[in-house]
């Protein structure tokens, strides 16, 4: 009888609403998926993500943690924006609208959600908190305002941070970003960037994404060096050095040229002293629109002008030439390099275009291009012959003695841009007025709510609500404007964390000490594509909400997990490939289970997962089977036990490893053991008592629980339980139950079965007359006992061959890595026994004759091929 799945969510989804509570008391476990966006439906990432989040606190919660599994919407944003723009609907309606949809979607996938505990960013009780977080920063330098070149979108018609710009484009619209030069605000990101690097080491997440994040850091060790100005410049600018950032202070002695960034404010003094003012500023007009990829991308050529000017260099003496070049970016190290043409592509290209000499200081068999390698210096007075590293480390020294120079730290990460301007984020708290300035809003004033009139279509539409931009100012009462740039969504999501924990304090954005019981999150699942944004700008604000004594943790997420992405035709699912799979079609064939079933088995958490609509069927098929055995055990009149001691045994076993596997997040192998426990519990059914049955079916209904919650309640329901499988204690293993000599009868038949049914499958037979079954020779076992303990198969020959079986290894290789970390090796008298017992249960699950053979009895080559327990089979 197919699983009237349908039945099961439509019952137990309402009690999944509301069943789930964090207590006041008990070992804590704080599960976390990372909340979406509010599109309106949920694809296939979200239901992967969710799912994996899901089994992880229903496993805890039924392990006995205290769990906290909250869900909310990050619900500010532009998409709600360009709705209002293209549809003519309000964004608050849109966006609303989206959140209904989804979260009924979310409540079908029966996930155990507290949702008494929801967030929605864009209402004002969440979003007064982050006026408030933004005021406490702005009263402690963290958050200032400067006019910055900015990557601006022209279709998203906003500033973009750093990070939302990838490869030039704007990560949402993936438009070409565009520079310009705009007053914003900025958090000082930067002040944490050491403790941002170093507490990487601290938490248990994929490496790649620690590694995304140093790079994202960039954290440069090198050394700052002075190089003296001609006295004509010293004496018009009153300054006596260039000083310059190098990570290769070992290639000095190569210096053809120096190069100082357009926008870098020495570029033009100097060029107004040397009568360039017209050429440079034109120059500069045209560099700085172009981005930071493109300028420093070693493919680009790289423009220059030569400013006629000259520095010193610290030990030759010899007269440098200064340039200004698009390669030298403002913002980082002193926005000054010394080039050394014959080390660096860049300076090469460079050099050969302006008829700069190219030195070569380190030791390089080639000379037609710049070798960036280390290496043994040469043409470097006293430092000629040493080694690069010892070099940076002398020539540093030296220079230091000389007052020249210093050992420095540089850093890649820039203050995060946080305004916007546009209209669906968070109003900045923030007035100006004449007579003070730019003042903060006071807190009790709090939220400054977003007004609802305004006109969209061109460019920020709060600047529009000229009612709500005129206001007083807080500190002198006068006549003041409201600041009419947002907050970047990201801000929202920095901290959602904390509120989930307290989300309905109406003093504080949360409780000091709830928020220290619960944090910091156990588990965090999401994407990977928020490696850098969302992942490094909530470690941030952690750390500064420490500081400001709000909390008194350094990170918020101990462990993270990054699912995979979920692709059909080996491709990412999306709408312009038009190769998405919407969950809703699947839902109503397969069932919420299925899915959940199928999205767990089909592939490890961190990989991709390549979507099939047969191996969904596959898992439905399997589910009804679990059904059909259960309606067997319900209907029988009649029951064997001649197998219960069997089947407790690897019930037992299974609830040992299916246990371990779920722990360590490797759910499709937990998922074929319990699939292959139910193909034995199908194979036996007629010999199994009913006591038993019952026993194996209650164990099962919480087995299943995390994986599918409504087969898992049905079941329980079914078996006269009260209450619910989703609150019951996770079953323990009864060691009483498990006897290895038990299991190894049927373990070896199944792997038999399954070895036969894949030779019928690879030769294409659709029956089978006879099958032979051929048994290994028992010099094999002994050579196989002699391995078993090997940790691996590289050590496992190595062993061999010093053994006296060393001539025979070839025979010995098939199956080997099988035989490492075995337990028990029968002899072949036992694996005789075992076949003679169960031919029959061989011949009716083939429907074809059986014959057993040793190997030695037999001629065929395929014979030799016999293992223990890894018979050789020949079929007909
Ligand atoms: C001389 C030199 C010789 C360099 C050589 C490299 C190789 P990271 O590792 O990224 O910190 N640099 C310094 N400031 C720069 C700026 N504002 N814009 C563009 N490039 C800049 O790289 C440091 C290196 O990047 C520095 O070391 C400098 O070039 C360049 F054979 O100095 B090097
Ligand atoms: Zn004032």
């Amino acid at each position: 009888m197919p699983y009237d799945f349908k039945k099961a969510e439509k019952e137990f989804r309402e009690v999944f609403k509301k069943l789930f509570k964090a207590k006041k008391k008990g070992k804590k476990f704080y599960c976390l998926e990372m909340f979406p966006y509010p599109s309106g439906r949920l694809h296939m990432g979200h239901i992967r993500n969710y799912t994996i989040g899901d089994v992880v606190a229903r496993f805890m919660r039924m392990n006995g943690y205290n769990v906290l599994y909250p869900m909310g919407y990050d619900s500010f944003g532009l998409p709600a924006e360009n709705a209002a723009i293209q549809h003519n609907l309000k964004p608050k309606i849109w966006t609303e609208k989206n959140i209904q949809e989804m979260k009924e979607q979310q409540i079908d996938m029966g996930n155990s959600y507290e949702w008494s505990r929801e967030i929605q960013t864009h209402k004002p009780e969440y979003y007064k908190w982050n006026q408030f977080f933004f005021i406490k920063f702005f009263e402690n330098g963290l958050v200032y305002k400067k006019k910055a070149i900015s990557n601006f979108c022209p279709k998203c018609n906003t500033v973009l941070a750093n990070e939302q710009v990838h490869d030039g484009k704007c990560w949402r619209c993936k438009t070409k970003v565009e520079i310009k030069h705009l007053d914003q605000w900025f958090l000082r990101i930067t002040k944490y960037a050491d403790e941002l690097l170093n507490d990487l080491s601290k938490l248990d997440w994929p490496e790649r994404i620690k590694e995304m994040q140093r790079n994202w850091i960039g954290k440069s060790e090198g050394t700052l060096v002075k190089f003296e100005l001609e006295e004509e410049l010293k004496k018009a600018l009153g300054i006596n050095y260039l000083e310059i950032f190098t990570t290769r202070v070992d290639t000095i002695f190569g210096v053809s040229f120096i190069a100082i960034a357009p926008e870098h404010p020495l570029t033009l003094e100097i060029a107004k002293i040397k009568g360039k003012e017209e050429e440079i500023k034109k120059f500069v007009e045209e560099i700085v629109i172009e981005d930071r990829f493109e300028r420093t991308s070693k493919e680009k050529i790289k423009k220059g002008i030569f400013l006629n000017a000259f520095a010193i260099h610290p030990f030759t003496k010899q007269k440098i030439p200064i340039y200004t070049a698009s390669f030298v970016l403002p913002d980082y190290g002193t926005g000054i390099v010394m080039g050394v043409p014959a080390h660096d592509k860049r300076d090469f290209e460079f050099a050969k275009q302006h008829n700069l000499p190219i030195l070569f200081v380190i030791k390089s068999e080639n000379t037609e291009e710049a070798y960036e390698g280390y290496g043994k210096l040469i043409n470097s007075e006293n430092f000629t012959g040493l080694d690069s590293v010892e070099a940076i480390e002398k020539i540093t020294k030296e220079l230091e003695k000389r007052n020249l120079g210093k050992k420095a730290k540089m850093y890649k990460i820039r203050d995060w841009l946080i305004s916007r301007q546009r209209y669906w984020g968070t109003p900045i708290p923030i007035v100006y007025c004449k007579k003070c300035g730019i003042v903060a809003e006071k807190i009790e004033n709090l939220p400054i709510v977003l007004p609802e009139e305004v006109t969209f279509g061109k460019g920020n539409p709060l600047e529009t609500a000229e009612e709500w931009i005129k206001t007083k100012c807080p500190k002198c009462k006068g006549d003041a404007r409201r600041e009419t740039d947002t907050l970047d969504t990201f801000f929202d999501s920095s901290w959602y964390f904390l509120r989930f924990i307290d989300p309905k304090n109406k003093k504080q954005p949360f409780n000091k000490k709830i928020v220290e019981k619960w944090m910091p999150v156990d588990v965090y699942i999401g994407g990977a594509e928020h490696a850098t944004m969302h992942l490094i700008y909530a470690r941030f604000f952690v750390k500064a909400l420490r500081d400001l004594g709000f909390l008194n943790i350094d990170e918020p997420f101990k462990k993270l997990v990054t699912q995979g992405i979920v692709t059909l035709g080996g491709e990412a699912m999306s709408k312009s490939k038009g190769n998405i799979v919407d969950p809703s079609e699947i839902i109503p064939y397969f069932g919420v289970d299925a899915l959940r079933f199928f999205i767990l088995f089909k592939a490890m958490p961190e990989k991709d997962l390549e979507w099939s609509n047969e191996g969904i069927e596959d898992i439905k098929k399997f589910l009804d089977k679990v059904l059909d055995v259960f309606e067997f055990f319900k209907n029988g009149k009649k029951f064997g036990n001649k197998k219960d001691k069997l089947i407790l045994a690897k019930l037992n076993f299974l609830i040992e490893e299916y246990t371990r596997f779920i722990k360590n997040f490797e759910f499709p192998y937990a998922l074929i053991k319990f699939m292959d426990f139910i193909k034995s519990l199908n194979r036996y059914k007629e010999e199994i008592s009913k006591d038993a049955f019952k026993e194996i079916f209650n164990k099962i209904s919480l087995l299943i629980n995390p994986v599918c919650p409504y087969l898992s309640e049905a079941i329980w329901k079914e078996l006269g339980n009260k209450g619910y499988s989703s609150l019951q204690k996770w079953p323990k293993p009864n060691k009483k139950f498990m006897k290895k000599e038990i299991v190894i009868e049927e373990d070896y038949l199944s792997d038999l079965i399954k070895d036969i049914n894949q030779i019928k499958k690879i030769t294409k037979k659709e029956r089978l007359e006879k099958i032979q079954i051929i048994i290994a020779d028992e010099w094999k076992r002994k050579a196989v006992r002699l391995i078993k303990d090997c940790k691996n198969v590289k050590e496992a020959i190595e062993k061999i061959k010093k053994s006296k079986y060393k001539d025979r290894l070839n025979e010995l290789m098939k199956h080997l890595p099988y035989f490492i970390g075995i337990d028990f090796v029968p002899t072949s008298k036992k694996e005789i026994e075992i076949l003679q017992n169960n031919k029959d249960i061989i011949e009716r699950e083939f429907r074809a004759k059986v014959e057993i053979f040793l190997e030695k009895d037999l001629k065929d080559e395929k014979a030799k091929k016999a293992m223990p327990l890894k018979p050789s089979l020949i079929i007909f």
